[in-house]
């Protein structure tokens, strides 16, 4: 293994996480984490996060875990993609964070109670995915004044959201189509080489377990065995 390990899995979170470092232009070696099968709640994993969630990082000895502090952490390092100045930086935190504390676990939300929750359940469904539609009605407002959410420069900020913004049409019926700013920055990240290359690590075959059956459903919400 090289000095930056990038723990993943082709999931929202850490998909922000591969954009970066293919934005930075990072070397890195890549351990598939099959968390269908239970693996983030290996002993060796869970001694890395805690949290036994992807993403994680190691690098160069440091463990970071949770997407958004990776995000900030590389950023920080490199002295990429998060403004210097005070001004332009506090933005960016705001933005970094109205998406790690309110798009990123809303959108997850909507997407349980939509798709795997065991029972339907009203109110959820529409409290969850009304959140997800206020958020995104926010950024359509931020982006009718600025071209990206820190402001005038892409940052850290829209690769949160881009992680999201890609699975918008697990949450949304409608994906992203009432929000056009928003789509249009989706469709400017998506554009970007580094994206591409994120996609494909996304698409590669690292012999990971697609199916969402029973035992998959007990490994990822425990709560309900
Ligand atoms: N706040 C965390 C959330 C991480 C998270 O929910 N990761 C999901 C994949 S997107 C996961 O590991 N799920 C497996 C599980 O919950 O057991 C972050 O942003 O990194």
């Amino acid at each position: 293994m090289g000095d930056l390990v990038f723990h993943f899995h082709p999931s929202p979170n850490p998909m922000k996480v591969a954009l970066l470092l293919e934005e930075i232009g990072l070397d890195y070696d890549v351990v598939p984490v099959d968390t269908f099968r239970g693996a983030q709640h290996d002993p060796a994993f869970r001694s890395l996060n805690p949290n036994a969630k992807v993403p994680v990082i190691v690098d160069d000895e440091t463990i970071v875990f949770d997407s958004n502090a990776i995000l900030l952490h590389l950023a920080d390092k490199h002295g990429q993609f998060i403004p210097k100045a005070d001004r332009g930086r506090a933005a960016t935190l705001s933005w970094l964070f109205f998406v790690a504390t309110g798009l990123s676990p809303f959108s997850g939300q909507a997407v349980h109670f939509w798709r795997m929750a065991p029972e339907d359940l009203p109110y959820a469904k529409n409290r969850y995915r009304k959140e997800v539609i206020r958020h995104y009605e926010v950024m359509e407002r931020r982006l009718n004044e600025v071209p990206f959410l820190g402001g005038d420069d892409y940052s850290i900020a829209d690769m949160a959201a881009w992680g999201w913004m890609s699975y918008a049409a697990y949450a949304l019926a409608e994906g992203l189509s009432d929000f056009p700013k928003v789509s249009a920055l989706f469709e400017t990240i998506s554009a970007r080489p580094a994206a591409t290359r994120a996609m494909a690590l996304k698409a590669r075959d690292f012999g990971l377990k697609q199916e969402f059956d029973a035992d998959t459903a007990r490994i990822l919400f425990p709560q309900n065995a």
